[in-house]
Protein backbone atom coordinates (compact mmCIF):
# COMPACT_ATOMS: atom_id res chain seq x y z
CA UNK A 1 0.00 0.00 0.00
CA UNK A 2 0.75 3.09 -0.40
CA UNK A 3 -0.52 6.43 0.69
CA UNK A 4 -0.41 10.13 -0.48
CA UNK A 5 0.66 12.63 2.25
CA UNK A 6 1.77 15.62 3.14
CA UNK A 7 3.46 16.38 6.17
CA UNK A 8 1.48 19.12 7.63
CA UNK A 9 -2.08 17.47 5.98
CA UNK A 10 -3.92 17.14 9.32
CA UNK A 11 -6.26 14.36 7.14
CA UNK A 12 -3.18 12.38 6.46
CA UNK A 13 -2.09 13.19 9.78
CA UNK A 14 -5.08 10.98 10.98
CA UNK A 15 -4.20 8.48 8.62
CA UNK A 16 -0.64 8.22 9.58
CA UNK A 17 -1.63 7.93 13.12
CA UNK A 18 -4.48 5.37 12.23
CA UNK A 19 -1.61 3.32 9.94
CA UNK A 20 0.77 3.67 13.38
CA UNK A 21 -1.85 2.09 16.12
CA UNK A 22 -2.03 -0.70 14.06
CA UNK A 23 1.05 -1.53 13.01
CA UNK A 24 0.73 -1.59 9.50
CA UNK A 25 3.18 -1.39 6.59
CA UNK A 26 2.69 1.36 4.19
CA UNK A 27 4.76 3.30 1.70
CA UNK A 28 4.72 6.96 1.92
CA UNK A 29 4.56 9.40 -1.38
CA UNK A 30 4.75 13.26 -0.43
CA UNK A 31 2.73 15.60 -2.53
CA UNK A 32 3.83 18.71 -1.75
CA UNK A 33 0.82 20.81 -1.18
CA UNK A 34 3.21 24.09 -0.60
CA UNK A 35 4.33 23.76 -4.74
CA UNK A 36 1.08 22.97 -5.61
CA UNK A 37 1.72 19.45 -6.47
CA UNK A 38 -1.64 17.74 -5.66
CA UNK A 39 -3.38 20.43 -8.68
CA UNK A 40 -1.14 18.71 -11.39
CA UNK A 41 -2.88 16.38 -13.48
CA UNK A 42 -1.35 13.05 -12.45
CA UNK A 43 -2.40 13.28 -9.06
CA UNK A 44 -5.69 14.72 -9.76
CA UNK A 45 -5.75 11.35 -12.32
CA UNK A 46 -5.36 9.53 -9.22
CA UNK A 47 -7.50 11.37 -6.64
CA UNK A 48 -10.19 13.91 -8.81
CA UNK A 49 -10.67 15.94 -5.57
CA UNK A 50 -7.09 17.23 -5.41
CA UNK A 51 -6.55 16.51 -1.94
CA UNK A 52 -4.05 14.33 0.70
CA UNK A 53 -4.71 11.52 1.62
CA UNK A 54 -5.54 9.39 -0.64
CA UNK A 55 -4.17 5.42 0.13
CA UNK A 56 -3.33 3.14 -3.32
CA UNK A 57 -3.76 -0.67 -2.57
CA UNK A 58 -3.47 -2.48 -5.25
CA UNK A 59 -4.93 -0.83 -8.56
CA UNK A 60 -7.57 0.57 -6.60
CA UNK A 61 -7.24 4.43 -5.10
CA UNK A 62 -8.83 5.51 -1.92
CA UNK A 63 -10.11 9.01 -1.15
CA UNK A 64 -10.94 10.98 2.26
CA UNK A 65 -9.15 10.20 5.30
CA UNK A 66 -11.96 8.68 7.61
CA UNK A 67 -12.97 6.48 4.79
CA UNK A 68 -9.64 4.84 4.15
CA UNK A 69 -9.10 4.53 8.27
CA UNK A 70 -12.54 2.43 8.04
CA UNK A 71 -10.62 0.33 5.56
CA UNK A 72 -7.89 -0.02 7.46
CA UNK A 73 -9.88 -0.97 10.32
CA UNK A 74 -11.52 -3.62 7.93
CA UNK A 75 -8.21 -4.78 6.92
CA UNK A 76 -6.85 -5.04 10.21
CA UNK A 77 -9.33 -5.04 13.25
CA UNK A 78 -7.01 -4.77 16.17
CA UNK A 79 -6.71 -2.67 17.95
CA UNK A 80 -10.51 -1.42 17.62
CA UNK A 81 -10.56 2.35 17.33
CA UNK A 82 -14.18 2.35 18.07
CA UNK A 83 -15.72 0.87 21.23
CA UNK A 84 -17.73 -2.08 21.43
CA UNK A 85 -20.81 -0.32 22.66
CA UNK A 86 -23.47 1.46 19.61
CA UNK A 87 -23.72 4.57 21.99
CA UNK A 88 -20.12 5.02 23.02
CA UNK A 89 -19.44 4.23 19.44
CA UNK A 90 -21.45 6.79 18.25
CA UNK A 91 -19.94 9.47 20.75
CA UNK A 92 -16.64 8.78 19.75
CA UNK A 93 -17.79 9.08 15.70
CA UNK A 94 -19.25 12.38 16.90
CA UNK A 95 -15.94 13.54 18.20
CA UNK A 96 -14.39 13.19 15.21
CA UNK A 97 -16.64 14.37 12.94
CA UNK A 98 -17.16 17.33 14.72
CA UNK A 99 -13.43 17.90 13.79
CA UNK A 100 -13.66 16.43 10.36
CA UNK A 101 -16.79 17.61 8.76
CA UNK A 102 -17.29 21.13 10.95
CA UNK A 103 -13.71 22.44 11.53
CA UNK A 104 -11.01 21.14 9.54
CA UNK A 105 -12.73 21.49 5.89
CA UNK A 106 -13.77 25.26 6.37
CA UNK A 107 -10.20 26.63 7.72
CA UNK A 108 -8.59 24.24 4.53
CA UNK A 109 -5.94 25.94 2.40
CA UNK A 110 -8.31 26.16 -0.74
CA UNK A 111 -10.88 27.59 1.43
CA UNK A 112 -8.55 30.33 2.75
CA UNK A 113 -7.18 30.79 -0.79
CA UNK A 114 -10.55 31.91 -1.88
CA UNK A 115 -11.10 34.24 1.00
CA UNK A 116 -7.69 35.35 -0.22
CA UNK A 117 -8.76 35.90 -4.03
CA UNK A 118 -12.30 36.26 -3.62
CA UNK A 119 -12.62 38.51 -0.85
CA UNK A 120 -9.74 40.26 -0.35
CA UNK A 121 -8.97 38.68 2.97
CA UNK A 122 -5.75 39.87 4.54
CA UNK A 123 -3.50 37.52 6.04
CA UNK A 124 -4.64 38.70 9.49
CA UNK A 125 -8.38 37.92 8.18
CA UNK A 126 -7.82 34.83 7.36
CA UNK A 127 -5.82 33.71 10.32
CA UNK A 128 -8.48 35.28 12.52
CA UNK A 129 -11.56 33.38 10.39
CA UNK A 130 -9.39 30.21 11.23
CA UNK A 131 -9.08 31.17 14.98
CA UNK A 132 -12.78 31.71 15.16
CA UNK A 133 -13.87 28.44 13.68
CA UNK A 134 -11.39 26.86 15.96
CA UNK A 135 -12.58 27.95 19.07
CA UNK A 136 -16.18 27.71 18.17
CA UNK A 137 -15.71 23.58 17.32
CA UNK A 138 -13.03 23.17 20.61
CA UNK A 139 -15.21 24.72 22.60
CA UNK A 140 -18.12 22.16 21.87
CA UNK A 141 -15.91 19.07 21.66
CA UNK A 142 -14.65 20.48 25.35
CA UNK A 143 -18.32 20.62 26.81
CA UNK A 144 -18.94 17.14 25.04
CA UNK A 145 -16.29 15.80 26.57
CA UNK A 146 -17.04 17.31 29.93
CA UNK A 147 -19.94 15.67 29.83
CA UNK A 148 -18.76 12.26 29.08
CA UNK A 149 -16.15 12.81 32.05
CA UNK A 150 -13.45 12.12 29.61
CA UNK A 151 -10.02 11.28 31.50
CA UNK A 152 -6.57 11.00 29.01
CA UNK A 153 -8.66 9.86 25.94
CA UNK A 154 -11.24 11.30 24.21
CA UNK A 155 -13.07 8.17 25.45
CA UNK A 156 -11.96 5.62 27.59
CA UNK A 157 -8.33 4.09 28.04
CA UNK A 158 -6.98 4.15 25.29
CA UNK A 159 -6.97 6.12 21.85
CA UNK A 160 -10.15 5.85 19.18
CA UNK A 161 -10.73 7.36 16.06
CA UNK A 162 -11.96 10.68 17.98
CA UNK A 163 -8.14 11.04 19.30
CA UNK A 164 -7.00 10.22 15.56
CA UNK A 165 -9.33 13.24 14.35
CA UNK A 166 -8.74 15.27 17.55
CA UNK A 167 -4.49 15.52 17.80
CA UNK A 168 -4.02 16.73 14.53
CA UNK A 169 -6.75 19.91 14.52
CA UNK A 170 -4.42 20.63 17.68
CA UNK A 171 -1.67 21.14 15.77
CA UNK A 172 -3.46 22.86 13.24
CA UNK A 173 -4.78 24.91 15.88
CA UNK A 174 -1.52 25.61 17.36
CA UNK A 175 -0.56 26.52 14.37
CA UNK A 176 -3.22 29.25 13.50
CA UNK A 177 -2.19 30.44 17.05
CA UNK A 178 -5.21 29.60 19.04
CA UNK A 179 -5.36 30.04 22.62
CA UNK A 180 -5.35 26.79 24.10
CA UNK A 181 -6.39 27.99 27.66
CA UNK A 182 -9.89 27.61 27.40
CA UNK A 183 -9.73 23.48 26.86
CA UNK A 184 -8.06 21.71 29.12
CA UNK A 185 -9.23 18.80 28.61
CA UNK A 186 -8.16 18.87 24.87
CA UNK A 187 -5.04 19.72 26.24
CA UNK A 188 -4.53 16.57 28.23
CA UNK A 189 -5.95 14.61 25.97
CA UNK A 190 -3.18 16.08 22.99
CA UNK A 191 -0.45 15.33 26.24
CA UNK A 192 -1.89 11.66 26.50
CA UNK A 193 -1.44 10.75 22.74
CA UNK A 194 1.24 12.62 21.82
CA UNK A 195 3.32 10.54 24.38
CA UNK A 196 2.74 7.22 22.67
CA UNK A 197 4.66 6.61 19.48
CA UNK A 198 1.91 6.26 16.93
CA UNK A 199 0.70 9.63 17.58
CA UNK A 200 4.55 11.38 17.80
CA UNK A 201 6.00 9.03 14.97
CA UNK A 202 2.95 10.83 12.71
CA UNK A 203 3.46 13.93 13.81
CA UNK A 204 4.42 16.49 11.00
CA UNK A 205 7.73 17.75 11.89
CA UNK A 206 8.84 14.07 12.21
CA UNK A 207 7.98 13.33 8.15
CA UNK A 208 10.56 12.57 5.93
CA UNK A 209 8.71 15.58 3.52
CA UNK A 210 8.82 17.61 6.78
CA UNK A 211 10.60 21.70 5.15
CA UNK A 212 11.48 19.56 2.00
N1 LIG B 1 -12.24 15.47 3.93
C1 LIG B 1 -10.93 15.21 3.41
C2 LIG B 1 -10.11 16.45 3.58
C3 LIG B 1 -8.78 16.34 2.90
C4 LIG B 1 -8.09 17.69 2.93
O1 LIG B 1 -8.72 18.70 3.20
N2 LIG B 1 -6.78 17.69 2.63
C5 LIG B 1 -6.09 18.94 2.59
C6 LIG B 1 -4.83 18.88 3.43
S1 LIG B 1 -5.25 18.64 5.14
C7 LIG B 1 -5.72 19.25 1.16
O2 LIG B 1 -5.32 18.37 0.42
N3 LIG B 1 -5.87 20.51 0.79
C8 LIG B 1 -5.52 20.98 -0.50
C9 LIG B 1 -6.17 22.30 -0.77
O3 LIG B 1 -6.84 22.83 0.12
O4 LIG B 1 -5.97 22.79 -1.88
C10 LIG B 1 -10.30 14.03 4.18
O5 LIG B 1 -10.68 13.82 5.33
O6 LIG B 1 -9.45 13.33 3.60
Amino acid sequence: MKLFTYFRSSAAYRVRIAINLKGMDVEQASIQLRRGEHLAPAYGSLNPQRMVPALLDGPNILTQSLAIIDYLEDLRPEPPLLPPDPIDRAFVRGVALAVACDIHPINNQRVLNHLAKSCGADEGARIAWSQHWIAEGFAAIESALAKRGAGNYCFGEGPTLADICLIPQVYNAERAGTDMTAYPIIRRINHTCMELPAFAKAAPERQPDADA
